[in-house]
């Protein structure tokens, strides 16, 4: 009596638990979809993307927020009120759990903070982060409450313009601390990022489109340096052909059964 192996929804492919399990440095590469689980709006998935009511070149974009800063301002804040809001997912807090056993760095294209609310040290934020708004003039830190992304409690609406605050020192334009098509990456994140890629053994690209640039090269840097890359999506993306594994399956799903295999 032959057992025939049926790939039973819940199990790990084989060859991705023994990559894992060989690996001593591994790489998560995240991308909107590691946060999906959580509610929070990917950019291009059709029906729930945060495009689609905006086009990127208006709210993602220098030219964006010169042309108006209110709306800029008020859909980052908005979305910075959905990420409080917002739980890390049963994906982020595997990955944290991973971290925990195991040298995990991850980076991300990410700008909420769920990687690190579930526990998660993060290597590198390479598009910024929505907590850390700066001055648009002379670059200091803003601190700042939610006072006024709550209209006596209420949540702003996406396309609330709110005027963004002036700057204690300088007085110039408090702006959000997100990397904007046309503007360079930090370089300490995105160095930190692309050593830790070139050093793995194993790279996990999680919940990206593989889309935008420079983070969308990082699987063929992994690939040349000689790491095995599995993607963890439930669609083909535009990186999918630099993977050596392909699951078809959620963060929140995947990442779980994955490290309970560890
Ligand atoms: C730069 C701001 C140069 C923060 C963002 C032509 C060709 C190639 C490149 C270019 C080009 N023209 C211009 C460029 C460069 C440009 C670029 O790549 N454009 C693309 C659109 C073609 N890149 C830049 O401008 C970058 N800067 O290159 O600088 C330079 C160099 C030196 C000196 C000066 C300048 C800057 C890029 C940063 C742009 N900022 N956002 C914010 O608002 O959040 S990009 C935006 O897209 C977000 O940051 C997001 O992180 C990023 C990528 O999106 P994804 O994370 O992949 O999300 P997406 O919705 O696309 O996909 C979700 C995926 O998840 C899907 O695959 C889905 O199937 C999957 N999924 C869904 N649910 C789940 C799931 N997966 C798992 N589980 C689930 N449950
Ligand atoms: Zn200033």
């Amino acid at each position: 009596m032959t057992h025939s192996h049926e790939q039973t929804v819940d199990a790990v492919p084989q060859p991705i638990v023994d990559a894992a399990r060989a690996a001593s440095r591994i790489v998560v590469l995240t991308g909107a979809g590691m946060s999906a689980e959580s509610g929070i709006a990917t950019f291009r998935d059709a029906r729930t993307g945060l495009w689609q009511d905006f086009d990127p070149k208006d709210l993602a974009s220098p030219e964006g927020w010169l042309a108006d800063s209110d709306l800029v301002w008020g859909w980052y804040r908005w979305r910075a009120a959905l990420v409080r809001r917002s739980e890390p997912n049963a994906g982020h807090r595997a990955v944290a759990q991973w971290q925990q056993h195991a040298q995990v760095d991850i980076a991300t294209q990410n700008v909420d903070d769920l990687h690190e609310r579930a526990g998660s040290t993060v290597l590198a934020h390479v598009h910024g982060s929505l907590f850390e708004p700066y001055c648009s003039e002379c670059g200091v830190r803003a601190e700042l409450d939610d006072t006024d992304i709550l209209d006596d409690g209420i949540l702003i609406d996406a396309d609330q313009r709110v005027p963004p605050p002036d700057c204690p020192r300088c007085g110039g334009l408090i702006r959000p601390g997100a990397v904007w098509f046309g503007e360079s990456l930090p370089e300490q994140a995105w160095e930190a990022a692309e050593n830790a890629v070139r050093a793995a053994d194993l790279v996990l690209v999680v919940g990206t489109s593989g889309v935008v640039y420079p983070f969308a090269g990082l699987p063929a840097v992994a690939r040349s340096a000689g790491a095995t890359v599995v993607e963890i999506n439930p669609v083909e993306t535009e990186v999918s052909d630099m993977a050596d594994h392909r699951w078809r399956t959620t963060a929140a799903v995947g990442l779980p059964l994955l490290v309970a295999q560890l």
